[in-house]
């Protein structure tokens, strides 16, 4: 069985830096006590994809912190990736465990109780939900109130994560939601010192005893 930590899910952005200032960035989040690493790439090449998540891979292991591929089964399982996250209009999470077998990792993002419920009964292993909060992150989503969130919780026995627009000033919104953890791109990404941004963000969610 898995056991998969989803408390502080940070989750990459390479739009604004180039790749030695990015693979800092995430080596320094993952100082920080980043659990659980999504490398997230939306215009690359298959080929640049996997070249990338090689790279972020071999750090991430340093850390024995699974790396999670953002939309694409075949480039987590060319690089041996512990799992992939698929949305809404990616491979269903059926054929995804069909194909990749029992134990990659499959995350769901998921907007409805009724979305979260199909995930769960197809393998997913845990589910993203938001967005929370506007985000600046360049995403197609449109913001999931917390009362959705926490019905979503209430009707899964997989670990679920808020996203969106999450920052340790505003996560006291997530309190008795029953997330298992919180998903962060520029929070971390973009902050000044990604190690000491994670390690606060850890901090805030712990001071609240948000899961
Ligand atoms: N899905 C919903 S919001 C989002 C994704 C990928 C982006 C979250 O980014 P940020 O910077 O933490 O708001
Ligand atoms: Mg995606």
């Amino acid at each position: 069985m898995k056991q998969l930590d989803t408390s502080l899910y940070f989750i990459t952005d390479s739009t604004f830096c180039d790749e030695e200032e990015f693979l800092r960035r995430v080596e320094l989040a993952l100082q920080g006590g980043v659990s659980i690493l999504q490398l997230r790439e939306k215009t690359d090449s298959a080929r640049q994809y996997m070249k990338l998540a090689e790279k972020v891979h071999a750090i991430a292991r340093k850390y024995d912190v699974p790396l999670i591929i953002d939309d694409r089964l075949d480039v987590a399982m060319a690089i041996g990736a512990e799992g992939v996250h698929l949305g809404q209009s990616d491979l269903p999470v059926e054929a995804a465990r069909r194909i990749a077998g029992k134990d990659m990792i499959i995350g769901a993002t998921t907007k409805t109780v009724e979305q979260a419920q199909e995930a769960f009964r197809m393998g997913a292993d845990y589910l993203g939900v938001g967005a929370i909060y506007p985000t600046t992150t360049k995403v197609k989503t449109i913001l999931t109130s917390v009362d959705t969130l926490r019905a979503i919780c209430q009707a899964v026995p997989i670990p679920v994560n808020a996203i969106g627009g999450l920052n340790k000033d505003n996560i006291h919104v997530l309190k008795n939601t029953g997330i298992a953890g919180i998903c962060a791109v520029s929070a971390i990404m973009k902050a000044q010192n990604p190690l000491q941004a994670a390690a606060e963000l850890k901090q805030a969610a712990k001071d609240l005893a948000l899961f």
